[in-house]
């Protein structure tokens, strides 16, 4: 007789049944034949449905601009710390791609959740949101940053704001909430501006994405520039890291009696 089995996963995303993969019904090929580009296989697959012309140049520059943050920040440091140990590059990029968490670079949904709440619930009350996010949050997602400040701005943050803003019609509510909550924040201490990770998760929840997708642009981007800094070492062949004494503070205390 016949044989029911309950099906073990469902995929709403892509169907690899026929002669080549395809995206919410696009054949692979046929997006590239028609010009479409990565930035709109990423909108198609997380976002199912192709991005406008627009849409899709936004899209182009975030994943552009939060490629790379040179060798110093955790991510990069993670992946050079891998390769010089010999690491072979999917672990050392998959060592860097842990750091990615509420305090490098994983504040990108959380910075979109809590602004696009932000809009909804405390609009024109700057306040009232931060002694919210103070009480049950912590410390604002998107904002903040070690280096840069309103002295040393933020030239990737400064660039997307201006291009969304004047080069697009997109309709910006969460990113204009997000710098209405910069003004308060920055004025208070001034590295507390709006940070990469705010700008991105932001403008990413005014081009319709789900919150859940919104890490994954740095996750993404910032792969790209991971695995650059793996290449880098081993063309060096570079040595082993070993912390030297100068840079520990050893604040062990003696137990010992004897
Ligand atoms: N305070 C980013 O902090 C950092 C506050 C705040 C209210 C805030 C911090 C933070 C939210 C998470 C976030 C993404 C840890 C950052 C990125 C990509 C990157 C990285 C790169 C790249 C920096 C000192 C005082 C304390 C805090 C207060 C700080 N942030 N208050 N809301 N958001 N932000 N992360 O300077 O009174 O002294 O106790 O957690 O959005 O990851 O380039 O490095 O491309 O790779 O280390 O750009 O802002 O200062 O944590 O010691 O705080 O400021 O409460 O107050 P800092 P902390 P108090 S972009």
């Amino acid at each position: 007789g016949e044989v029911i089995v309950d099906p073990l996963i469902r995929t709403t995303m892509s169907d690899d049944r026929g002669e080549e993969p395809r995206y919410r019904g696009y054949a692979a090929s046929e997006l590239c034949s028609k010009g479409y580009g990565i930035e709109d296989v990423v909108a198609l697959l997380w976002n199912k449905k192709l991005p406008s012309r627009e849409e899709s140049e936004i899209i182009k520059r975030i994943i552009m601009i939060s490629a790379d943050h040179g060798p110093a920040v955790s991510g990069a440091f993670g992946t050079i710390l891998g390769a010089c140990a010999g690491i072979d590059m999917p672990q050392a990029v998959s060592a860097g791609m842990t750091m990615i968490g509420p305090r490098f670079g994983g504040a990108v949904t959380n910075a979109g959740k809590y602004f696009q709440m932000g809009a909804k619930e405390y609009p024109n009350d700057i306040s009232g949101f931060l002694a919210w996010m103070k009480k049950n949050v912590g410390p604002v997602p998107g904002i903040g940053h070690r280096v840069k400040s309103l002295r040393n701005p933020d030239q990737r943050v400064k660039y997307l704001v201006s291009y969304v803003k004047n080069e697009t019609s997109l309709h910006t509510p969460c990113l204009d909430y997000a710098l209405e909550v910069e003004k308060v924040t920055s004025a208070k201490k001034d590295n507390l501006i709006l940070n990469v990770d705010g700008t991105m998760g932001a403008i990413l929840i005014d081009l319709g994405f789900p919150i859940h997708s919104l890490n994954g642009f740095f996750v993404l981007a910032r792969t790209i520039g991971m695995i650059g800094h793996w290449i880098d070492q081993n063309q060096q062949n570079s040595r082993l890291i070993r912390l030297y004494d100068y840079l520990i503070n050893y604040a062990v205390e003696d137990e010992r009696e004897v």
